[in-house]
């Protein structure tokens, strides 16, 4: 890291020495804490993601822009006022640099904390969904930047698939166009956020921790640019069925529709309807399946470590 970056880049005391030791670390990003869950079910959240990655042998990194640094896993209190935080910026590749140049407060979506991951020197990054292509995306051109940076950065992202609010098998389309190997976990199907079942196959399959990251010190060996996505299904006892939670994200999107809901504001709507449709049952299965994430990731990130 050039003296120019370092300048630029605030570790906490955790991960710098777990950075410096070559130990697991995995990141975790910030907009799922301000845009995707409400207060405090969100601080909530981020801090049991936190401890599930210290009990399975991993160092959490959470990533966020504050003071116009990039902050590498965040104290406390940090945490707590980024949680409750108003205003904040919901960050992806394009306006990364603008929020820091500005000194505002941001918080990075899948795309943005892939980048800050990378800087870091972070191989595996443990979320909920990552962005895709949005219904309608003929029309409005409304894709997600994470499907790019996914290609662009060496990241491994452990999701349970992209959010179902999304057109799956047009998200699936871009992902290989972008080179993006997308590796389901323990199953063959491509998992739908809230559901194990999307109907669709995935690409590719492991069923174990080694296997994903062999292929990642692979994709390093062949210095092939971006990185793997790692579809880990929901937990069954916390799942929605595809058939029920279907009809609820078409009543979601019809609204989002008539109130001319548009770019970044889409997901965090959507996300917030289909909380209040099914009374808070989506929240608890974002949050087990964030959980479930989280330990997959660190036994990715502890498997490069040993393979490095
Ligand atoms: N995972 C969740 N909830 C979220 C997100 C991920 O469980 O809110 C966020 C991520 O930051 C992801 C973003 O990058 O949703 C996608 O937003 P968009 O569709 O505007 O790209």
């Amino acid at each position: 890291m050039t003296q120019d970056l370092r300048d630029l880049i605030s570790h906490s005391a955790e991960v710098a020495s777990a950075l410096a030791e070559g130990r697991a670390v995995v990141a975790l990003e910030s907009t799922i804490i301000t845009h995707g869950m409400p207060y405090p079910q969100n601080l909530e959240t981020a801090r049991a993601v936190e401890a599930e990655l210290r009990a399975a042998g991993a160092v959490p990194a959470t990533i966020a822009v504050m003071g116009g640094r990039i902050h590498i896993g965040l104290e406390e209190d940090a945490l707590d006022a980024l949680a409750q935080a108003r205003g904040v910026m919901k960050l992806s590749r394009a306006d990364l640099a603008f929020c820091l140049a500005s000194g505002a407060t941001g918080a990075t979506t899948v795309a943005a904390t892939m980048i800050c991951a990378a800087l870091a020197g972070i191989d595996v990054f443990a979320t909920g969904g990552i962005g895709g292509v949005h219904r309608g995306a003929e029309d409005t051109f409304d894709i997600s930047a994470d499907l790019a940076e996914l290609g662009a950065s060496p990241v491994t992202v452990v999701a349970a698939g992209a959010k179902a609010i999304l057109d799956l098998p047009k998200t699936l389309e871009v992902l290989e166009t972008n080179g993006v190997p997308v590796i389901a976990f323990g199953q063959a199907e491509f998992p739908a956020f809230w559901s194990r079942s999307s109907g669709l196959a995935a690409p590719l399959r492991a069923d174990d921790a080694g296997t994903i990251a062999a292929a990642h010190l692979m994709r390093k060996r062949l210095g092939l640019p971006g990185g793997q996505l790692v579809a880990n299904p929901i937990p069954p006892e916390a799942e929605i069925a595809r058939a029920e939670i279907t009809p609820v994200i078409e009543t979601a999107l019809a609204e989002a529709a008539a109130q001319g809901i548009a770019a970044k504001a889409v997901t965090p709507f959507l996300l917030q309807r289909i909380f209040e449709l099914t009374e808070g049952r989506s929240l608890a299965s974002n949050i087990a399946l964030v959980l479930n994430n989280a330990r997959l990731a660190a036994a990715i990130a502890r498997e490069i470590v040993s393979q490095r």
